[in-house]
């Protein structure tokens, strides 16, 4: 029986927010298995911001996605056929797929590893206990480097990041402050998280509610969003306070993300500037083991709590890409491509 493989491709880069027309979708015939590779058939899609800066055709720590090539992304699935002594059938591995049903790649691939859905969901490791739950494990602890009894700002705070940031926060003791778009997502932070508070950025006045949830000025914060709110913290910053910049997703979809006013910018400009600086989860690579280790550990025995949005079929990925940028998502967006 031949399998086919569905996948969604850059038709053209997007300007601004991305649009359907930027897509296309494409199916094909699975080529027949050459020795040492292994078929992988997708179950959950993750869908993160840094996709976004992929479509566009300026160089960054990875090529652009080129226009007809497959978009990038990371999924959980299945091995359903094996020529290679280091996969068998039946395995589960988390893989560099991109937006598509089935993933043929080469043994030799380490960005192909196993997982084990009986110690955490499958679609976990996606998320928590994926990329950016290691994003958030070495962005706090490595590039922040928090003291006991600091306070913390966390934006994008019921995100995948944002989330586990908070809670590693509470383990070290700290005075730790989200910022979310929304009631429902405060609430959640706040009162299932542990945070000490939580601001609705929407409801404006952000000096104030900063000053009143961090009486003792800031020490870090964690940085994902960019503009209004980083203007705001910018005042309230301690002296010796870190920054570590995650990322700005507020100017994702900017048309000219060059020209956008970054944290770069509103940190940089400040009379006494804060330590600020833009990491990558990728520079801690080797060390990806010892945050595995901890984060699954964390989540089995219910130290840390995660949510996900979990949406259907890969056709529609385009269309929940922007819930991103939207806020649409509560947690972790991740497309389920097939049933386990
Ligand atoms: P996420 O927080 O799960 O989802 C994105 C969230 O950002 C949205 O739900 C929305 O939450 C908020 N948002 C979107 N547009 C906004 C705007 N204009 N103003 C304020 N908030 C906005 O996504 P994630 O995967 O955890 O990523 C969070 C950040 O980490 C992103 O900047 C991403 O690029 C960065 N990141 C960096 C690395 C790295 O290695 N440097 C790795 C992973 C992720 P609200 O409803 O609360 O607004
Ligand atoms: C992300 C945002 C930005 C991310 C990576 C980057 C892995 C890297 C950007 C660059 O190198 O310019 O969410 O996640």
């Amino acid at each position: 029986m031949t399998i086919k493989n569905t996948r969604i491709v850059l038709a053209s880069r997007p300007q601004g927010q991305p649009v359907a027309e930027n897509y296309r979708i494409e199916t094909e015939a699975v080529a027949k298995l050459k020795k040492g590779q292994v078929l992988i058939k997708v179950i959950y899609l993750s869908l993160d911001p840094y996709m976004r800066g992929r479509m566009s055709k300026e160089k960054s720590y990875a090529d652009p996605i080129p226009i007809g090539g497959v978009i990038t992304g990371e999924s959980a699935g299945v091995v359903i056929e094996s020529r290679s002594l280091r996969f068998q059938e039946g395995d589960y591995v988390c893989c560099p797929s991109g937006w598509q049903s089935h993933f043929v790649t080469d043994e030799s691939d380490l960005n192909v590893y196993p997982v084990d859905p009986s110690r955490v969901p499958l679609s976990a490791y996606l998320g928590v206990c994926g990329m950016p739950g290691r994003t958030a494990y070495f962005g706090l602890i490595r590039e922040a480097k928090p003291y006991a009894s600091e306070t913390l700002v966390v934006s994008a705070a019921s995100g995948a990041v944002g989330s586990v940031v908070g809670q590693i926060g509470k383990m070290l003791s700290l005075r730790v402050v989200g910022v979310a778009g929304g009631p429902e997502k405060c609430a959640w932070v706040k009162d299932e998280l542990g945070f000490d508070e939580c601001i609705n950025y929407k409801l404006g006045d952000l000096d104030e509610a900063l000053r009143e949830a961090c009486p003792d000025g800031i020490d870090i914060y964690f940085e994902s969003v960019g503009g209004a709110l980083s203007e705001a913290v910018a005042q309230q910053l301690n002296p010796g306070a870190r920054v570590p910049i995650c990322g700005y997703i507020s100017s994702y979809n900017a048309e000219k993300i060059a020209a956008a006013r970054t944290p770069f910018d509103i940190f940089g400009e400040l009379p006494n500037p804060p330590w600020h600086k833009f990491f990558l989860v990728f520079d801690y690579l080797a060390e990806y083991g010892e945050a595995n280790t901890k984060l699954v550990d964390w989540v089995a025995n219910d130290k840390i709590k995660y949510r996900e949005t979990i949406v259907e079929g890969l056709e529609k990925a385009p269309e929940y890409f922007n819930w991103l940028f939207e806020g649409k998502n509560f947690g972790k967006l991740i497309v389920r491509v097939a049933v386990d």
